[in-house]
């Protein structure tokens, strides 16, 4: 098949509630939806979800549109696709800008999927058709309204809590979750924010029975995170480093992590993503599929993943209504009785509510002449 028709729109939605977290703090999410039309006039979908600031990772929204835009979209306008694992390929000459890559890539596969009558679901071997799934918090001052969001989450169906730390804001509100409740699967994710200077804090933490402490050390770091996991016995997740497998094989060889976080836009989309799974599944690493703040676009794509057997923990794939008061879909991706369902129709497998996308701004139209 080829591509016909590219549109770009911009969207912003509030989030319910400020998140806090090591680096600073988020109160709306920008994000654009990119739109591939084949000649056969299918449609898929692909979420763009870098941040507006470089915080979290390098990347950022209007850089990412402007690599899409000059470098990634003339790589595959105009070419006949046979399989979308020939778009990775195809954007090896640009380095790095995974998110960029992810947002087209992602389209592929559902644009794929649709045109072979089929669930994405199915050709990503999903193994259910729901899950269990986690809540990652921000940070929260008063130890009692966190207390009480920690509550209300377990008791809408989370199984699996994770919650922002940084030094100062750790062992405190983290005990406090942990004397509550005693059995919740609870882990801390530190964005980068502590150093080998924190080894006295980090190793009170062991003491918590937490599932995981996710990325603690500097985005570019294997050396002091295996350091680290070596005075542990927490296992240590990594997020911000792991953007291929390479990076998966640096980790594993220098005993850096024993979890991965997996996000499918992190890596640059499905391909690498795929082979991230295996890989962590040959060597025993624990992978589980993280979040960036999605809209029902990404989300539907994350659970189709997510449902994969590789997967061993509960994701951060909470539902539309965790962050958002409207979805960008005609129908929300909601919790039903502590699970979430994995889409079923073709491709990711949700509508996307055209209204909605019409209301917001077109950023970039491309047709084929
Ligand atoms: O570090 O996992 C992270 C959100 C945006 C960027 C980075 C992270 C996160 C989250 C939230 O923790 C995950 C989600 O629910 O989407
Ligand atoms: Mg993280």
């Amino acid at each position: 098949f080829s591509i016909s028709k590219v549109e770009l729109f911009q969207i912003r939605l509030p989030l319910k509630s400020p998140f806090k977290t090591s680096y600073g703090v988020l109160t709306e999410k920008a994000f654009d939806i990119i739109c591939l039309t084949s000649e056969s006039g299918h449609i898929g979908y692909g979420e763009l979800v870098a941040f507006e600031t470089p915080d979290y990772i390098e990347e950022t929204l209007p850089n990412s549109r402007l690599i899409i835009k000059d470098h990634l979209l003339p790589l595959i306008l105009n070419r006949k696709i046979e399989n979308p694992t020939q778009i990775w390929e195809w954007f090896q000459v640009v380095r790095g800008n995974y998110m960029a890559k992810s947002a087209i890539e992602t389209a592929v596969w559902d644009l794929y999927a649709k045109i072979t009558g089929q669930s994405l679901g199915v050709i990503l071997e999903s193994a259910t058709d729901q899950l269990e799934v986690g809540v990652s918090m921000g940070m929260v001052a008063s130890t009692e309204e966190l207390l009480k969001r920690v509550s209300d989450y377990v008791e809408e169906g989370y199984t699996r809590v994770k919650l922002k730390i940084k030094p100062g804001y750790d062992i405190i509100p983290l005990s406090a979750i942990r004397k509550k409740f005693p059995n919740l699967m609870l882990m801390a994710d530190a964005n980068s924010a502590y150093d080998l200077s924190h080894l006295t804090d980090l190793k009170a933490l062991d003491s918590l029975n937490l599932v995981m402490i996710e990325q603690p050390f500097a985005a570019d770091d294997f050396l002091d995170h295996a350091i680290l996991q070596k005075e542990l016995n927490t296992p240590l997740c990594l997020d911000e480093n792991i953007r291929t497998v390479n990076d998966c094989r640096v980790a594993v060889a220098l005993g850096s992590c024993r979890s991965i976080n997996l996000k499918i836009p992190r890596v640059g989309g499905i391909t690498e993503a795929l082979k991230i799974i295996d890989y962590c599944r040959d060597k025993q690493i624990l992978v589980w599929l993280g979040g960036m703040f999605e809209s029902g676009v990404g989300r539907a794509l994350n659970l189709q993943l997510a449902s994969r057997t590789e997967f061993g923990l509960p994701g951060d794939i909470s539902a539309s209504d965790r962050y958002f008061y409207e979805d960008i879909l005609e129908k929300p991706l909601l919790m039903e009785a502590g699970k979430m369902k994995v889409p079923q129709g073709l491709g990711i497998g949700v509508t996307v509510n055209g209204a909605f996308l019409q209301k917001n701004n077109l950023s970039y139209t491309w047709l084929k002449r």
